[in-house]
């Protein structure tokens, strides 16, 4: 386990061989209008290989940049890119072309593949770096891809070649870039899969969380082609869809956000989910209600757990047989986790402090030498997290430690939010807080300080809301805004936002 050779790609792992070893007719994808087999996802994975390489002139170690909602052609995109030694970085469907402008300048991704639906804000991106973009869904991926072989010879990596970067909203302005090797992203097959849902080849996994964020990225994809499995994606995931998935398609495994897991029980009762299996729930905490109320009207144990962009995916987790309701769980294998004060030294049994962890993954930031010593000590990751361990080893999540918001399991930077409101022509000042939202589990709040503080209105509340939709991603905007006439502040002018909060 967790052991590799020195050369390795993981696409011949995870795809590959399960053709060589004959199970090529297996349902690999299935969506609501389409079913692959491994062997459609295999032959479709080559032939865009071929395209990169042949057509858009791709070079090993290139950057390339995915936009688009779960769908299969995402998917073939995605193990292309590694086939032809490229490295990923998936971005979230929501984006709008500043942000993808960032990521693309950040990461100096030279190429992108993009879903023609998402093609807009991709065709208003303005950056030296981008050198090609090829669209797919009807389009002019497609058509090169019908003159390429069926076959390609995977790129022969090092297992310790980067293959995969992951931006995580900053809680300063500019994201952090995470980069991840070809062994990490078997390791986490190994890890939290065997650790908590044992998978078989019979298992069909589906969830909502975008293949651009990690935690989507292993549950819909990573974890069911690992074990020669199935995934059902679902391209504009609701409530609604998700039980409908798992009725029709008799799924076994969801990966979802809490937000989701406490709205999917109030309509539980008018769907046919026996075959549900295993729960998952993190990029936030679970609440105990809503895994109090899932297990009352299911008899099924919500397995919650905590991952990180920097980390990959879950670290901290538990399974139905060594599960304490409302915490987090225990370090998986793979892991160590432990809970520090400011100097570094371990708290006793059940006092709060920073959560730290260390494993068979790792952050490894790119270009960012100063977070890289702030996040990682001797071999520890620092998480933003703090949480308390109790005298059974279970970690409990008792507040973030940054200002990172976490709304319906999106991770928003509230430094990142305040910066698209400040470039509004009104806005003199922001702060912006998480409040806590039964619904969202918290709210994106802008206290907001107008250049006139006559203007102040419902009307431009509204009209500052749709504003930021068209400028940044939507899922950022700021759900709550209260207009202040300053904002409060300390002796040396740093705004104090624990008040705020
Ligand atoms: O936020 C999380 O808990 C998470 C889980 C898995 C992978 C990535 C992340 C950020």
């Amino acid at each position: 386990q967790f052991q590799h050779p020195e050369m390795l790609n993981c696409v011949d792992k995870l795809l590959d061989n399960h053709i060589k070893e004959g199970r090529g007719n297996n349902i690999c994808i299935q969506t609501f209008t389409e079913t692959w087999t491994y062997q459609d996802l295999y032959e479709k994975a080559n032939q865009i290989a071929h395209v990169l390489i042949d057509d858009l002139g791709l070079k090993s170690g290139n950057r390339v940049l995915i936009r688009s909602a779960n769908n299969p052609m995402m998917v073939a995109c995605w193990f292309a890119i590694l086939k032809a030694g490229g490295i990923v970085v998936a971005t979230m469907p929501l984006l709008r072309a500043k942000e993808l402008t960032t990521i693309i300048d950040c990461a100096e991704i030279s190429h992108a593949f993009c879903d023609s639906e998402l093609s807009e804000e991709m065709n208003l991106v303005k950056s030296d770096f981008l050198k090609k973009v090829s669209f797919y869904r009807n389009s002019d991926l497609e058509k090169l891809m019908e003159t390429k072989s069926k076959t390609f010879v995977n790129y022969h990596s090092k297992a310790d070649s980067i293959c995969l970067i992951g931006f995580t909203s900053g809680t300063t302005g500019l994201p952090k870039m995470t980069s991840h090797y070809h062994k990490d992203i078997l390791n986490i097959c190994e890890a939290f899969p065997q650790y908590s849902l044992q998978p078989t080849q019979n298992d069909v996994f589906t969830g909502s969380p975008p293949l651009g964020f990690t935690f989507g990225l292993g549950g819909l994809v990573l974890f069911p082609m690992y074990f020669g499995a199935s995934t059902f994606l679902i391209e504009k995931p609701s409530p609604d869809l998700l039980l409908k998935a798992i009725e029709d398609f008799k799924i076994t495994i969801c990966f979802t956000a809490p937000t989701a897991w406490r709205i999917i029980t109030t309509k539980v009762n008018d769907y046919d989910i026996s075959s549900l299996r295993k729960c998952i729930s993190a990029g936030e905490t679970l609440p105990l209600k809503v895994w109090q109320d899932w297990y009352d009207a299911t008899g099924l144990k919500i397995i919650d757990g905590i991952g990180a962009t920097e980390m990959l995916h879950i670290f901290i987790s538990s399974n139905e047989e060594n599960m304490k309701p409302g915490a987090t769980g225990k370090a998986i294998t793979g892991y160590e986790a432990k809970i520090i004060d400011a100097d570094g030294n371990e708290v006793p049994t059940n006092e709060p402090g920073r959560l730290a962890v260390r494993g068979i993954t790792g952050c490894k930031y790119l270009n960012r030498i100063e977070k890289q010593k702030e996040y990682v000590e001797n071999g520890w990751n620092l998480t933003g997290d703090i949480f308390r361990q109790d005298e059974d080893g279970y970690f409990w999540f008792v507040a973030r430690g940054d200002d990172m918001i976490i709304s319906s399991g999106y991770n928003i930077g509230a430094i990142e939010v305040e910066s698209v409101l400040l470039t509004h022509e009104e806005i003199l000042e922001c702060a912006v807080v998480g409040l806590p939202d039964e619904e969202r589990g918290m709210l994106v709040c802008a206290h907001i300080v107008l250049k006139d503080y006559t203007k102040a209105s419902n009307e431009l509340a509204k009209d500052i809301q749709l504003w930021f939709k068209e400028v940044a991603a939507p899922y950022k905007y700021p759900r709550a805004i209260n207009f202040v006439e300053e904002l409060p502040k300390t002796e040396t002018g740093k705004i104090q936002r624990f008040k705020l909060k």
